[in-house]
Formats: C-alpha cells, structure tokens, sequence
C-alpha cells in the first residue's frame, strides 16, 4: 500500500474479501457535465453499480491524495469546484505533490484502481486517436495506458469526435482485446453503430469475466475494452450527431483549441449544441454501463472464474 492512496473502508473491506468492486472515473464529474447533472448522474451510477451487486469506487485526487472512493460531499466538491485539475498521468506527479485537486481521466483513474487491487473500470467513453492525429499526433494517453495496466475498461464504444477507425488500429497494435457486448457491430458512444465491426463479441458478464481471467493468467498485462452499446431507446443517429461533431471540430480548431482542452472542449461544445439530448444519452449509457460493470465484477469474484 503506497502513503499517496486513501481507500474508503467499503471499499478496502470489499478488496479484503474478494467482493466485487467497480471503479469509475471523475474527469466526466468535473469536466464532461455541468452542475449538477453530473454530479446527479455520479451518485446515480453509484446506485446502479450497488444495485446489481458491486462496491462503487469513485477515484479522484483530493489535497493530493488519491482518493478510492468517495464521500458524497467530494462528489459535490469535484462537481461544483472551478479550480479542479483534468488529471491524465503525466499530471498526477504534480498534482499530488502540490496537494491540488484532481479529476482523474480514464488513464490516471486506471492507474489508482490498478493500485488498489480493482480490476473492472465503468466509464462512458474513453479518449482515442483523433481526428486528424496524422498531423496533431493527438492520441489520447488512455490508449497507452490501456497497453500496460491490467484493469478491463467498460464502455459505450468510441466517440465519433475521434477516429474509430485509427482507434481499433490502435488498439489492435497495442494488444488490446476489443469485446463488444451483444453485437457485431462495434459501438460509437451516441449511437450503436459506428461502420465498424467489433473485433471480437460476447454475450454474457460470465464469458467476459472468463476472458479477462484468462488473459491475465497468461501474464498477457494490459487492459480489455469491453464496449456495451447504448440501448435502441436512447440512441441518437450517427448522420445527426456527425452535423454537430464536424461543427464543434470547426470550433475547436477556430480557437486554437490544443493538449488537453481539445475533448473537454468537443464535449461542452455539443451538450450546449443539442439542446441537452447528447447529456440524457450520455447519462442513460452510462448507468447502463455501470449495470454491465458490475455483473462482470460480480462474475470475476466468482470462485469458479477467479482461482
Ligand atoms: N470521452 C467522453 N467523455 C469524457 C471523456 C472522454 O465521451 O468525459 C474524458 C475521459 O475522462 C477520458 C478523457 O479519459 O476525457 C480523455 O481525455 P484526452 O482525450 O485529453 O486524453
Ligand atoms: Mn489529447
């Protein structure tokens, strides 16, 4: 146990007895919803992860420790706070060592889940490899640490501000198993399409569970991106979200929009863009993701799966 981490005590009880426990990030607390959606939704996806059987484990880095688990006033905090750090791993050693406050990108919350023995990580959608990387080079750090830290990431797929297609490229070189839950078809965060097909599919938390169990008992390190597509009833249509997408590209290259600005950016910039419907979507696949989360958590714990 390293002094730079503090587990809540559910959460070190959970990890104790080989209870299931999910972790989930706070960059999309901080800065990928406004207050108090996002910190609604938080609490929210909490519920959802206790409702189907797993300890919720909120991570972020409170006065420079990294907190596993939450109290529902840091919740508050990393919600309504304007001076909170987006914190990817090349922040986490100055964030820490200056005792700021940080919200933790899938990249950094990986890493401290890593640290404190938690294997399944919920989010909504993870960074990738942008549009345009040819020139920008602007590949998100998620991708990277996805290679080496074993802790599976669930899913809504991909968002279509990046190149999906560069991003399974990507992701294929690295080594990283692709699994899209119930479906062909890969999955591009809004939508349940994306023109893609998954690399691989499977249909149950079980054979998931299994999957991971067996890749890392191989010594195979790094992460599985298992990517369940947003349900038939809150989706939104690519072709409809493509409009809004090229548009907020537009203004972020208007802008000079550069480093780590550039997703928080395209994120706000389509939630204000249609009328909030992206941020009910983005609410709903989350939950649902948080559902699926946590039944492969519970499969994991397993004895039959984990010995
Ligand atoms: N994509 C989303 N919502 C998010 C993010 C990405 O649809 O909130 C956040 C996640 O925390 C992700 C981070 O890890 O943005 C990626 O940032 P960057 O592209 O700067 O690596
Ligand atoms: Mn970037």
């Amino acid at each position: 146990m390293n002094s730079f981490l503090t587990i809540h005590p559910e959460v070190q009880e959970a990890l104790d007895n080989n209870k299931p426990v999910v972790a989930l990030e706070s960059t999309i607390i901080s800065h990928g919803m406004p207050y108090p959606k996002n910190v609604e939704t938080a609490l929210a996806v909490e519920d959802v992860v206790r409702a189907n059987g797993a300890v919720p484990a909120t991570i972020a880095i409170f006065n420079g420790k990294c907190h596993v688990g939450l109290t529902n006033e840091q919740l508050e905090y990393f919600g309504k706070a304007k001076d909170v750090w987006k914190v990817s791993l090349r922040d986490m050693p100055y964030v820490i060592s200056q005792n700021l406050y940080g919200a933790t990108t899938v990249a950094a919350t990986m890493r401290i889940a890593d640290m404190a023995g938690i294997k399944i990580f919920v989010t909504g959608g993870i960074g990738g490899v942008h549009r345009g990387a040819q020139t920008s080079m602007d590949i998100s750090a998620d991708l990277t640490e996805m290679a080496q830290t074993s802790v599976a990431v669930v899913s809504a797929g991909v968002k279509s501000i990046l190149d999906i297609g560069l991003t399974l490229e990507y992701l294929e070189t690295k080594g990283i198993p692709v699994i899209t839950y119930g479906q062909d078809e890969f999955p591009s965060f809004y939508s349940r399409i994306s023109g893609f097909n998954s690399p691989l599919r499977l249909d149950t938390a079980a054979e998931i569970a299994a999957l991971l169990n067996t890749k890392w008992k191989l010594g195979l390190s790094g992460s599985v991106l298992i990517a369940n597509p947003v349900t038939a009833e809150q989706e939104i249509a690519t072709d409809e979200m493509e409009i809004h997408i090229l548009q907020a590209l537009n203004a972020a290259k208007e802008k000079k929009i550069s480093g780590k600005e550039v997703t928080p950016f395209i994120l706000k910039y389509i939630a204000e863009h249609t009328k909030g419907e992206s941020l009910e979507t983005n609410i709903a696949l989350i939950k649902h993701n948080a559902k699926v989360g946590a039944a492969i958590a519970v499969a994991f714990t397993n004895p039959e799966v984990s010995q």
